[in-house]
Parts: structure tokens; sequence; C-alpha cells
């Protein structure tokens, strides 16, 4: 991380809480940027995480107030928090088990309700922090400590999942894209509705292991080689973006477009 960005993180931190590769070191550095771009005076800043690994992305890393909560509940706090103080920029930055399994009810309602949110969901395709059980963002196929010979279900595809509730700015992008992933991470915020941000973030302890990456290197490679532009998808057909990862950004009049997201609708393993 350059110097000029050391500012933002906690005095005394001694060590990152991630394990070695693991993407959300990535996206840590990308919210730190976004926000560093935009010039937001930290006072107006509110940083809202469940529990499991990604929910340590802000906490105890970025040097702002930070609320990190109940596993499921970032987005209920983060309302809260946006209620009682509207001149707040909260942003909430957990995993895809957090704010889709357990928490999923939360964020669709949020963005019926077009709370003023930005929500960051780092998706590593499992649960990482207890484990690697499956969730409902694991691709088909893949294994898990739950799924010992593949999972047998589809997983949501979170851009249609979100935009179908109502948010008003939606993109996804991998962590192997910081500079556009930054982009959009600055869009969201700037969106005065509730916006959400997709990550593609490995994880090479519980993911990549599990479904034969040893190497941290293939693992990327991998998210790389599934990541197709929007404009790229547009040419393809459903069976041949079927385990693609379709990166870019959607507002609601993209609603009728099928996205596909990390291991949607096949298997990607
Ligand atoms: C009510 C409740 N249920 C279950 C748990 C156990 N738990 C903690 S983190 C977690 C999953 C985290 O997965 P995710 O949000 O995808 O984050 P990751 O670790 O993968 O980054 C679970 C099941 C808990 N802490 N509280
Ligand atoms: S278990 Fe996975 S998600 Fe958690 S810190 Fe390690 S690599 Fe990252
Ligand atoms: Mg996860």
């Amino acid at each position: 991380m350059p110097r000029s960005l050391e500012s933002y993180l906690r005095p005394g931190l001694k060590a990152t809480t991630f394990c070695p590769g693991c993407g959300h070191g990535i996206l840590l550095h990308a919210v730190i940027r976004a926000v560093h771009e935009l010039g937001i005076d930290r006072r107006d800043l509110l940083f809202v995480s469940g529990i499991g690994c990604a929910a340590w992305i802000p906490s105890p890393h970025i040097l702002a107030d930070t609320l990190h909560t109940l596993h499921g509940r970032a987005v209920a706090y983060a309302t809260g928090a946006k209620l009682a103080n509207p001149k707040l920029q909260v942003i909430v930055v957990s995993g895809d088990g957090d704010l889709v399994s357990i928490g999923g009810n939360h964020l669709i309602h949020a963005a019926r309700r077009g709370i003023d949110l930005t929500v960051i969901c780092a998706n590593n395709e499992i649960y990482g922090m207890t484990g690697g059980q499956a969730g409902p963002t694991t691709p088909g196929g893949a294994l898990s400590a739950t799924t010992p010979a593949g999972n047998p279900h589809p997983p949501f595809d979170l851009v249609r999942l979100v935009l179908g509730a109502g948010a008003a700015y939606v993109a996804r992008y991998p962590v192997t894209q910081p500079r556009p992933l930054t982009d959009a991470i600055k869009r969201a915020i700037r969106t005065p509705a509730f916006a959400f941000v997709e990550v593609a973030s490995p994880c090479p302890t519980q993911f990549g292991r599990r479904n034969r990456f040893d190497d941290v290197g293939a693992l990327y490679d991998r998210i790389r080689n599934l990541s197709v532009s929007r404009a790229e998808a547009a040419g393809r057909s459903k069976e041949e973006l079927r385990g693609r990862i379709v990166v870019g950004e959607w507002t609601p009049d993209d609603l009728h477009l099928a996205a596909g997201g990390p291991g949607a609708g096949g298997a990607a393993c």
C-alpha cells in the first residue's frame, strides 16, 4: 500500500488478519483508495460489518468509525445508523455468507426500501472463517466441508437478486481488476440510494485447497479466466456464460438482462 494511504490504517496494526493470498486484503486496499480519492472527511464515515473473515476488512484495519456487529445483521445496524444520522456516509463491507445467507432478508429489504447505503460484498463463494461450509454463493459442483461430493445447488446471481429487489446501482468486479473495482466503489458511494458492489475475492485456504487449487496463482487465474465484461457477454448464449463471472455495472434499466455471477447457474470448478 502506498505511503499516502497508510494514514487510513489503525496505528499499532502489526499484521493483517488474512491468510496469505486472501483476496480480502486487495479489497481493503480498494475501499481505502476509493474513500481517499473521493476526499470524504473521515468524521463523516461509518463502516459496518457482520461476522466472518470479510467482516474484518474495516475492523480492525481502517482508522475510522467502525461497527463490527452480529453475524448477518450488518445491514440492519447500518440502516439504524443512517436513520439516526442521515449525514453519515455508511458503508457496509462483509462476506457472502454474512450478507446473503443469514443476512439475505436484510439485504433485499434495504434494497427495496432504497436506504442510502453502500454495501460491498466480498464473495469468496464459501464460509471462510468457520471452516469452509457451502453457502448460497457456492458454485454448483464445488467441494466444501458440507458438500464433499460436490454442491448440488446453483448459486444466487447477486447482481440480479439485488437489482430485482430495487437497488439503484449494482456492480461486480473481481479483485484481479483493482482499478475498475475502486471506481465502482466510488460510484456506489456517490449514489444517493441503495448501492451494491459484489467483489469476487479468492479464499485460498477454504475454497482453493478444497477445490484442488493448491497454488494460489491458479486460484487467481480461475477468477481472471472466468471473468467476462458485459460487452463480451452480450454476444454469448446463456450456455456459453454458464459458470462465468460477468463483470461491470448495472442500473434498474438493465433488469431484463441476465447478469451471471461467480459460478452462476453451473459448475465453475
Ligand atoms: C448467529 C450466528 N450463526 C453462525 C455464526 C458462525 N459464523 C461466523 S462467520 C460465518 C460465515 C462467514 O462467511 P462469510 O460471510 O462468507 O465470510 P468469509 O469468512 O467467507 O469471508 C458463520 C457461519 C455466528 N457467528 N453467528
Ligand atoms: S480463510 Fe479464506 S477468506 Fe478467511 S482469511 Fe483465510 S483465505 Fe481469507
Ligand atoms: Mg465467504
